[in-house]
């Protein structure tokens, strides 16, 4: 297994839409299985596989992210086909996104539809951390990430401090 090297905001590879898995091979259970070892070594309650540089509609998620207890679970092709109510997500933050937290509002149940590694059709019904995970996780499918759901001021004042981060990196 490998750890992939996870992508930061503002590379715009964040940005992509991702295509859906037609065929579940060898290749695809590949990059399952270095996305899990990836979340767990961040570590993160979930993973987006663009999140990895790789634009293909399939995310991994363990609430109870744990490295003694790893039971991941993975979704291919995943999308919300109902949501209703709405909840802060307190505190939200992203492995993509670093040195950032935020509250997200978020819807407070969804339900979710997409495959298992068997190419089985599965139906999720969530609320709480997993329903948030979801939201986050399949935002990231479609190139959004959280800070796109706070105020401008915000996410402004964010962009200044990471592109201000990243040139010190660079000078030094
Ligand atoms: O590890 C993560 N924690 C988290 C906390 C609150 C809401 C969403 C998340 S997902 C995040 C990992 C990540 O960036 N996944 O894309
Ligand atoms: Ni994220």
């Amino acid at each position: 297994m490998t750890l992939l090297n996870i992508l930061t905001y503002p590379n715009p590879f964040l940005r992509l839409p991702t295509n859906p898995v037609t065929d579940i091979d060898d290749e695809i259970r590949e990059i399952i299985a270095d996305m899990a070892e990836t979340m767990y070594d961040a570590p993160g309650v979930g993973l987006a596989a663009i999140q990895a540089g790789i634009d293909k509609s399939i995310i991994v998620y363990d609430p109870e992210a744990d490295d003694q207890k790893r039971d991941f679970q993975v979704l291919i092709n995943p999308e919300i086909i109902a949501a209703e109510g709405s909840m802060t997500s307190e505190n939200e933050g992203c492995l993509s996104v670093p040195d950032f937290r935020a509250d997200v509002t978020r819807a407070q149940r969804v339900t979710v539809q997409g495959l298992d590694i068997d190419g089985n059709p599965v139906r999720i019904d969530a609320e709480g951390l997993l329903s948030v995970i979801f939201q986050h996780e399949i935002d990231h499918l479609k190139g959004v990430l959280f800070i796109d759901h706070i105020s401008a001021l915000k996410r402004n004042m964010y962009k200044k401090k990471r592109i201000k981060a990243l040139k010190s990196e660079q000078t030094v």
